[in-house]
């Protein structure tokens, strides 16, 4: 009974150092803190960029994928470092390289007012 119990005991121990470990990275999926460098891929899904919020170097290209055969647009929010695109194809593409640092919201026009939005941010590594 008591070798039982302290094996569950080490089971417990062993559950919550993994959960330890692993917690810390699931944040960073989201938001990583080095910039991806080469081309980084953005699915638009039904009413979501994925993923939402990009870090990139300056020489990083950015590909927007359309995910399904529904219309969306990539509109530069309140900046121009990439004129308004239209995509509605399942599979289309659009492609931007950043060169200058920054941070740039876009969104969405026809899904907006569901939070269809993103940005990519420009930082030196
Ligand atoms: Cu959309």
């Amino acid at each position: 009974m008591s070798r039982y119990r302290s094996f569950r005991t080490l089971t417990v121990l062993v559950v919550v150092l993994l959960g330890l470990l692993v917690l810390p990275g699931c944040g960073s999926d989201d938001s990583p803190t080095e910039p991806q460098t080469g081309t980084v891929e953005i699915q638009l899904q039904a009413e979501s960029f994925q993923p939402g919020d990009v870090l990139i170097a300056p020489g990083t290209t950015v590909r927007w994928v359309n995910a399904q055969a529904i219309q969306h647009t990539i509109t530069p929010d309140g900046h121009d470092e990439w004129n308004r695109a239209v995509v509605s194809e399942a599979g289309q593409v659009f492609e931007h390289t950043f060169h200058d640092e920054g941070t740039f919201p876009y969104f969405c026009e026809p899904h907006q007012a569901l939070g269809m939005a993103g940005q990519i941010r420009v930082e030196e590594p």
